[in-house]
């Protein structure tokens, strides 16, 4: 009998110290787990910095938005068509492996934070347009396998690029024509009627292995076995030309353009995709011209655009004199301070422009740019007014959120 109690108190205490022992680890873990947050917090604070107050005391939870850079995505950046035998591919830069990268779509007041992983083999980094402030606006020189975070408030509303600058403006000019751009969305606080809206970047393409149209550029050689596809990168000679081989809309040339041609036809995509919209309804387009050379000359083939523009340049501290201080005060709403109705807009590279239109009747309308040599590069896209559009039927990767 005492044996037996023996036992017990013996087991008893071995599954005590198991216990014990359990209890110990989770607690490691956790002081593991606070060590970090402590860390990332630290970095937070000295992100913020102190010349940004208002920024400080904001309690409002933070939007956070994350980009991976590579350098090593081959893509498709024009499909196999009459005027690209083959299609052409392009060993792009990217950011979440597409041209352009995501939409970053924040609202007016709004903390965010994009934090940056690079998982290329050069260094990356990222510019953000419409912040003021180098330590919100960029986030320099970031080695392959590091990563950076940045933390901005949305100011202004409007669309803006933003782009890498290589390292640290070292390579700017390849990492932007081979596709490091896409735009940043700042809805305004002054809430504008509902609309269907889209998400268009254009960019240009100046590729070593492209030699004109008709030419085949796919295919080098034919084995029993393979065939070799021919990878175009950036060519700095034709950069520095200014020659372009294709202009991209969201990372292909022709790629919601399916044909030129009613009586004799080119085929130019098969498999292209046309933004649906109903007649009459309000559309709503954040279109980037990523550049890095062209201008872009943009509008919608039989019909007139809206551009909007946002009066942001009024701070009082900054005048000097009495009246130019009124006036800015009376204007520093932030708000709605031009609406042109206009057939064109002119689109400089590295900037954006936010435009509404109406597509008063059922039909086709192309949205192009009007430099007719870039159109034939690939700049144009077809936008389909029919009664049966829905709200939902956005080409993919082009759809806005509120
Ligand atoms: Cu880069």
């Amino acid at each position: 009998m005492n044996q037996l109690r023996m036992g017990i108190v013996i087991t008893l205490l071995i599954i005590f110290q198991i216990v014990l022992l359990l209890l110990q680890n989770n607690s490691s873990h956790i002081l593991a787990l606070s060590s970090h947050n402590q860390k990332s917090t630290l970095l937070s604070s000295v992100t913020i910095g102190s010349s940004q107050p208002n920024m400080r005391n904001n309690h409002e939870p933070i939007k956070k938005f994350t980009l991976i850079a590579d350098d090593k995505n081959i893509v498709k950046i024009s499909p196999d068509n009459t005027l690209h035998p083959g299609g052409v591919l392009y060993k792009a830069m990217t950011y979440n492996n597409t041209i352009p990268g995501p939409a970053i779509v924040v609202n007016q007041g709004d903390i965010f934070q994009i934090t940056v992983y690079n998982k290329g083999e050069l260094v990356h980094s990222l510019d953000l347009h419409g912040i003021e402030g180098p330590s919100h606006a960029l986030i320099s020189s970031i080695k392959p396998g590091e990563n950076s975070t940045l933390k901005a408030k949305a100011e202004y509303p409007g669309v803006f690029m933003y782009h890498c600058d290589g390292d640290n403006l070292n390579g700017i000019w390849d990492h932007i024509a081979s596709g490091m751009y896409g735009g940043i969305i700042v809805h305004p606080k002054n809430e504008r009627p509902v609309a269907k809206e889209f998400y268009i970047v254009f960019g240009e393409i100046y590729s070593t292995t492209d030699s004109g149209l008709f030419t085949n550029t796919s295919n080098i050689s034919f084995t029993h076995t393979s065939v070799k596809k021919v990878i175009g990168s950036f060519d700095i000679n034709k950069f520095l030309a200014n020659k372009p081989d294709l202009i991209l809309t969201n990372g292909m040339a022709y790629k919601y353009m399916p044909l030129f041609g009613t009586v004799s036809k080119i085929i130019l995509n098969k498999n292209a995709e046309v933004f649906k919209v109903k007649p009459g309804e309000l559309t709503r387009w954040y279109i980037v011209n990523a550049g890095p050379r062209g201008y872009l000359s943009f509008n919608f083939a039989s019909d007139m655009i809206r551009t909007m523009h946002y009066n942001t340049n009024a701070n009082p501290n900054n005048y000097t004199d009495n009246k130019s201080a009124i006036n800015s005060i009376i204007t520093n709403t932030h708000t709605l301070s031009s609406v042109s109705k206009v057939y064109e807009v002119s689109i400089p590279p590295g900037s954006a422009e936010e435009i509404e239109a109406i597509f008063p009747e059922q039909g086709s309308y192309v949205g192009n740019d009007h430099d007719i040599g870039r159109f034939l590069q690939g700049a144009g896209f077809v936008v389909l007014a029919i009664d049966g559009s829905t709200s939902y039927d956005h080409p993919q990767g082009t759809w806005i959120p509120r």
